[in-house]
């Protein structure tokens, strides 16, 4: 059996679908981590889905994930475009670890165009709405059946 992937969620993605869907679209956090579930079960993987508005709660899972993932995808919110403390938490695994925005970051405000998760990632989806998840579990699990 897979050890499963972790799904992180940052500060205010509870909220998804109740404000600027224009930005975000109107699917809730809960129609994501369903999307989640289907697309990993193709691959005989379970997904452990979390949210957290508390940095130092994402970065207890992220040292977690080291002994208990597969691999991470993480969305860290705004703490992408300012958490030390998650980068320094990424670093420290070695299973891969996606990156994933709902938003494209590089269009929107300068302060988003820095991401402290990014250069601790194996790699980045952005911008394809909650698509973004399902391709960063397709990619995820390519990388896994490499290995
Ligand atoms: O595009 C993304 O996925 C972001 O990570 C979303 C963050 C934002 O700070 C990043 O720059 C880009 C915002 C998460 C809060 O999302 C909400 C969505 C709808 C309603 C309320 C919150």
């Amino acid at each position: 059996m897979n050890k499963p992937l972790y799904v992180l969620n940052g500060p205010n993605l509870n909220l998804l679908g109740t404000r600027e869907p224009e930005i975000y679209g109107s699917a809730t956090l809960s129609d994501v981590e369903n999307m989640c579930r289907k697309r990993a079960s193709e691959f005989n993987y379970e997904i452990d889905f979390r949210q957290s508005n508390h940095e130092g709660e994402l970065v207890d899972w992220i040292q977690e994930a080291r002994e208990k993932a597969s691999g991470i995808i993480i969305n860290a919110a705004a703490f992408t475009h300012t958490s030390v403390a998650i980068h320094d938490a990424l670093k420290s695994v070695s299973v891969p670890k996606i990156e994933v925005h709902i938003s494209n970051p590089a269009t929107r405000e300068s302060f988003r165009h820095t991401s402290f998760v990014a250069p601790a990632s194996t790699s980045v989806v952005a911008g394809f709405g909650i698509n973004s998840y399902d391709l960063a579990i397709l990619g995820i699990v390519r990388i896994l059946q490499a290995v």
